[in-house]
């Protein structure tokens, strides 16, 4: 490909609305654009990279027994509301009207479309287990679309859907699924974990997510370096430590801390350890008023104590509401007294002689006591797991980590095949529901990862799976019809060899040049400048070296294609 041909449209200055490293080197590299909140045009070179992990992804999902097949992204309401996640989704789904006023969605995903498909045609055990996948763009309304492909409003996903005659079947078919995307992320020469995670929303019971390691991911996990567990802080299973020496029970009192509100201001303020205190909180769960309480220092997992409610809608009440029920504002709240159902965590049961809020602005008790001096209306894991917390697996010290979830496997069981009646006839002739599972991979998010996981301050740097192009061909001045010359009979050679390569034939300055060789990530380099002709020599020089080798000019193609396969094994 000619540089001066190839539409990467690159910018010198970082675009201000980008706010991580992947969005804005993906702007100014001249791969992606956007067309409005959260959704982008692929330019040429993310057309490369997205087909080359498309490719890598097909290769396994066919390899797993999986088969293609493409699904309609205008989904009728109907199936949506006979599994009734039509209500449970609200403003993020996109929904659309016909001309005769019938409602659709544009598909979020396609639970519902390929158990209605799956239902309509198969009926027996003897066509099952069947895995079916699509490649293909989905639609979530975020309310915040942000991080560019990180989280769009349109991405491409690839979605596998597994239908099972029962468990047994379906762990098969789980276990399938998590080693082909063992293979996936892999072969992407992506630096990965997989832990386990949250099912959400979507229901079911086991599920994997895999995180592409990187300093600045959304979701943080804990791992540990003793054993494999490794898991989602969302997910994550705290531990209690063994209780300590028994301390005391003092004497409740009430004390007054005029303007101290925050844990730290208490901290401050009297020296009270945050170990010392707790937390209140106070949530909407569905329509009633209930209270989280955690460990001054600790987070609520907000996930962990839905999950212990069992409502369909968590959020922080407003501060008017908490103070009209518990007499007090958001800095001065606390159990002893309080009228509403509270949940602690399982560490403030361990926790003596504590701090918290008295329910009166500007006071605080001191040495307050679960039992004696409150009764919680449940005691549970409900906070967030952090380093140096216990593994639940070997009691060894867990370490922690951010990273970008791009791919999630899930066990569904049998949520959807009973709400869409997908049933088949068993062996025994038994009408009995498919069980399935679903399994997801961010193919346009994964680009992403890629970038942020691998940049340098001068740009992207592709893993060689998924980069546009191997190779980049800088004559060094234009101009000097030798060094075109020279350029041309080696772009016209590695073409031979089947080496995808760049000539950067444009009339621009060498540093231009290799700003952008640079910015756009190409893994190789080859500079042809006045030494090329003189001893027929030319700088070969890797994406992450800081200097290049002199190769011989009758050599360079054959140089070249061992380097790229030395890479390939790293
Ligand atoms: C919706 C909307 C947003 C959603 C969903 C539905 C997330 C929804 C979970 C999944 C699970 C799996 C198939 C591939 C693997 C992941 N956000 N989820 O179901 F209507 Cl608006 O998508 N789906």
């Amino acid at each position: 490909m000619k540089a001066s041909e190839l539409f990467f449209p690159t910018l010198r200055e970082v675009p201000s609305e980008a706010e991580v490293l992947s969005h804005q080197l993906l702007l100014r590299a001249g791969f992606i654009r956007k067309a409005t909140a959260g959704v982008y045009s692929y330019l040429p070179l993310a057309n490369r990279v997205l087909k080359k992990i498309m490719s890598i992804v097909r290769e396994e999902m066919d390899r797993a027994g999986g088969q293609e097949v493409i699904l309609p992204i205008v989904q009728p309401a109907e199936l949506w509301k006979k599994s009734g996640r039509w209500e449970v989704y609200g403003d993020e789904m996109f929904r659309l009207k016909d001309r005769h006023n019938r409602d659709f969605a544009l598909g979020p995903t396609h639970e519902e479309i390929i158990t209605t498909l799956v239902d309509a045609d198969v009926h027996s055990y003897r066509h099952l287990p069947l895995l079916l996948y699509q490649i293909q763009n989905k639609y979530r309304d975020e309310i915040r679309p942000r991080f560019g492909l990180m989280r769009g409003r349109e991405f491409i996903m690839k979605d596998l859907y597994s239908f099972d005659i029962d468990e047994e079947g379906l762990d098969i078919s789980y276990h399938k699924m998590y080693a082909a995307y063992n293979r996936i992320f892999q072969g992407l020469k992506l630096q990965y974990r997989v832990v386990e995670a949250d099912s959400g929303a979507i229901g079911g019971n086991e599920s994997h997510e895999f995180m592409v390691l990187a300093e600045n991911g959304e979701a943080e996990i804990v791992y540990c370096e003793n054993c494999d567990y490794g898991a989602n802080t969302e997910k994550a299973v705290c531990f209690l430590e063994e209780s300590k020496a028994e301390e005391e029970q003092l004497e409740r009192e009430k004390v007054h801390t005029p303007g101290q509100r925050t844990i730290q201001d208490l901290l401050d303020y009297m020296s009270i350890p945050k170990e010392k205190q707790i937390k209140t909180l106070i949530y909407y769960a569905d329509e009633e008023l209930v209270a989280a309480i955690v460990r001054g220092d600790r987070e609520l997992n907000e996930i962990k104590f839905k999950n212990v409610l069992g409502c369909n809608q968590l959020f922080m009440a407003d501060e008017a509401a908490v103070k009209q029920l518990c007499g007090a504002g958001f800095g001065s709240l606390g159990p002893v007294g309080m009228p509403l159902k509270s949940y602690v965590d399982l560490e403030v049961s361990q926790m003596k002689n504590f701090a918290c809020g008295a329910n009166e602005d500007d006071y605080h008790f001191i040495n307050v006591n679960l039992g004696r001096d409150f009764t919680p209306a449940g005691i549970n894991d409900i906070r967030n797991a952090v380093a140096g917390d216990s593994c639940p697996v070997c009691s060894a010290p867990l370490y922690s980590m951010r990273g970008i979830e791009v791919g999630h496997i899930f066990k569904l069981g049998t949520k959807y095949s009973e709400a869409m009646e997908a049933n088949f006839l068993d062996q025994k002739g038994k009408e009995r529901p498919m069980v399935m599972g679903c399994y997801g991979i961010g193919i346009s998010r994964t680009m992403a990862a890629a970038v942020e996981q691998s940049a340098d301050e001068n740009g992207i740097v592709w893993p060689l799976p998924i980069t546009p192009f191997e190779v980049i061909i800088v004559p060094v001045n234009s101009k000097n019809e030798e060094q075109m010359q020279a350029a041309w009979s080696l772009y016209e050679e590695f073409k031979q060899e089947g080496l995808e390569t760049i000539i950067d034939d444009r009339d621009e300055r060498a540093g231009v040049k290799f700003k952008d060789a640079d910015l756009i990530g190409i893994p190789l380099r080859i500079t042809i400048g006045p030494r090329s002709l003189q001893e027929k020599q030319v700088e070969v020089k890797k994406r992450t070296a800081k200097d290049p080798e002199l190769v011989p000019l009758d050599v360079v193609s054959s140089r070249v294609k061992l380097m790229l396969k030395e890479m390939s094994k790293q």
